[in-house]
Formats: C-alpha cells, structure tokens, sequence
C-alpha cells in the first residue's frame, strides 16, 4: 500500500507580505520540509490563475474580497487577486524543498471556475486528474499539510476521501484563513467525512 505527501499551496502569496497572506503561513515551511523528507512519494498543488480570474473580488463591481458571489456552480467566496500565472506570488516559498515532488498539480486556472481541492474543482465535478493519477500509481493513502486549513487542505482531504482514499491532515503543518468560523466549520466537516487529524 502506497502512501503519497500532498503539499497544497506553499506560495508567496499565501505567505506574510503576499496578496492573500494566511496569518504564519510561512511557519509550516520547515515541518512541511521535513514530510517531504520523510515520504516516498510528493505531490504539490499550485493554485494558478489567469489574470482577471472569476474568483477575483476586482472583477466584481462593487464587491469586496472575502464578500461572496453566486457563481454558475453555487456560491464563490471572493478574493484579493492572488497566485496570478507566473507571478512571484505564484511561485512556491523559495525556502520550500520542493526538487522531490514527482508531480505539480496546478488548479483555478480555468477562468469561470475556481478549484479549492486538488481533486475537483468548485463545483466538485471536474476532475483535476490527480485520483486517476494516483491510482494508477498504487498509491491508496494520502498526507495533507498545507495552506490554508480551511479552504484548499480542507476541500481537497474531503475529496481525498469521496474518491476512495484514506486521508490524514497534517494540522501542524498547516495554517488557516479562518473566514467568519470557517475553521472550526471545516474541521467538524473533515472530522465527520473520516478524515484523520493529527
Ligand atoms: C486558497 C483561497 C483562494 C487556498 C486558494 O489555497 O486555500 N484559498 N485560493
Ligand atoms: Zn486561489
């Protein structure tokens, strides 16, 4: 049985001084270092949007970041323009040993639609391909640890197990946007879907 380190979203920008910093982003990167160390096989998520992205509060008249829309696939919560395709802020924490991963997922590059989890995007139907691939890998077991807690490591542990893979979070190594609750909400979630928190 194969087990597989997903590491999601160790950017620039979701780190202090970024577009969409997550308070102490930057303190996982060494507990995130030493997984990578410690698995045989690492897979990284980058969230990696086009320019004018729908999730975007600027592309909204009138609305604010972390203010919701309804979007075709249901509600969208809004965003600073964050992780823009090739921008610094795109780009993995330059203290991130990332040389190991066998395999970057990119996600929310498809202008209309966003994609929290590494396994569907938001209106949790289009696949990203990252089941199909770790299948044909026989790898059945996946590790979380990332940024944010609650929005990207959240949505992808609970499609972790919706596709048929036991998921652990790595909580430490991990750190949370925390959007009116959203952490505590997540966490219940995850806790009820048998995902395992440590
Ligand atoms: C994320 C909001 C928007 C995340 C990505 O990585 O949790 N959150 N895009
Ligand atoms: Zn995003």
């Amino acid at each position: 049985m194969e087990e597989a380190l997903i590491v999601i979203d160790v950017q620039n920008d979701f780190c202090p001084g970024g577009a969409l910093a997550v308070a102490e982003g930057d303190a996982i990167v060494p507990l995130v270092n030493d997984l990578i160390r410690r698995f045989d096989h690492v897979v990284l998520t980058q969230d990696w949007h086009p320019e004018g992205h729908s999730s975007f509060a600027s592309q909204h008249p009138g609305k604010n970041p972390f203010e919701t829309v309804t979007m075709a696939y249901g509600e969208q919560t809004l965003w600073p323009d964050h992780c823009v395709q090739g921008s610094e802020g795109a780009a993995f924490h330059p203290a991130l040993e990332w040389t190991k991963a066998e395999l970057v997922i990119r996600k929310g590059f498809r202008k209309r639609i966003d994609s929290y989890s590494a396994f569907f995007e938001n209106d949790h139907k289009t696949p990203t391909g990252l089941a199909g691939y770790l299948r044909e890998r026989g790898i059945s077991q996946v590790t979380l640890a990332g940024l944010a807690t609650d929005f990207c490591v959240a949505y992808s542990a609970l499609d972790a197990v919706r596709s048929g893979f036991t998921a652990t979070v790595m909580m430490e190594a991990c750190r949370a946007i925390d959007l009116g609750g959203s952490l505590d909400a997540m966490t219940e979630r995850m806790k009820a879907a048998g995902v395992r928190l440590i």
